[in-house]
């Protein structure tokens, strides 16, 4: 793929435009405490990208309590995470946007690029919201319209599709491996952030590398 071949960008928001990933997994972490399942480092990053009913039985199954809760019991127990989340999110601010990131979407607005947003949370538009970025975005995928999640690629062509773009047309950024999977299996450009995303086409250690020149010389 060239560059002259991107018109667009489709982000992942946790991990990418903002480190809500923290924020989750002090909220997980509650709910592993509850329910008597292990928290570990490896758990919280596996549950990087993965919705949130998927999370919850991630949780339940590391401490082997997968068959003990009925539906309505898993669907309390993660609501009552997602109210932990909230409060935790009430206190974010444009300061919380990652670093480099804010100044990678002017530059991707002011040459004229298409931008939005693929994240498998429902509260992104309010996490936009507070970091005061909604109006870059031409439009966020709603995630209650997917059939499947990440790592399938439909989050990743919907995203493609709100800006009206092909696939080919389009770099999708992520944190999680799921999310490369789904970029990949989208035909679209995969840009990698964090170390252990060897199938990322582009790579960067952190956001702030990420510009639009970093990405044109890793491309060549
Ligand atoms: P919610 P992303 C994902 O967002 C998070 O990485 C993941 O940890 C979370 O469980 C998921 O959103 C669902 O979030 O409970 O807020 O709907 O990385 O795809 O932007
Ligand atoms: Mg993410």
């Amino acid at each position: 793929m060239q560059f002259n071949d991107i018109k667009g960008f489709a982000f992942d928001l946790d991990g990418v435009i903002a480190d809500t990933a923290k924020f989750h997994g002090q909220a997980w972490h509650q709910t592993a405490d509850k329910v008597g399942s292990p928290w570990t480092a490896q758990l919280a990053d596996n549950l990087k990208g993965v919705s949130r009913m998927d999370s919850l039985e991630m949780i339940l199954k590391a401490g082997g309590h997968e068959h003990e809760y009925s539906l309505a019991q898993k669907e309390q127990l993660a609501a009552a995470k997602n109210e932990n989340y909230l409060q935790l999110i009430k206190t974010l601010t444009p300061h919380d946007i990652l670093p480099g990131i804010a100044v990678f979407l002017n530059e991707l607005k002011t040459d004229g690029y298409l931008m939005s947003v693929a994240s498998a949370s429902k509260n992104a538009p309010t996490i936009l919201k507070q970091l005061q970025l909604t109006d870059y975005f031409v439009g966020t995928v709603d995630p209650e319209t997917l059939t499947a999640g990440k790592p399938d690629p439909e989050i990743f062509i919907k995203a493609a599709e709100i800006m009206h773009l092909s696939p080919k047309n389009v770099a999708g950024l992520e944190d999680s491996s799921a999310g490369i999977t789904a970029i990949n299996a989208a035909g679209e450009l995969s840009i990698g952030i964090g170390t252990g995303l060897p199938a990322a086409q582009i790579k960067f250690d952190d956001t702030s590398m990420v510009t639009i020149n970093n990405i044109k010389k890793q491309l060549k």
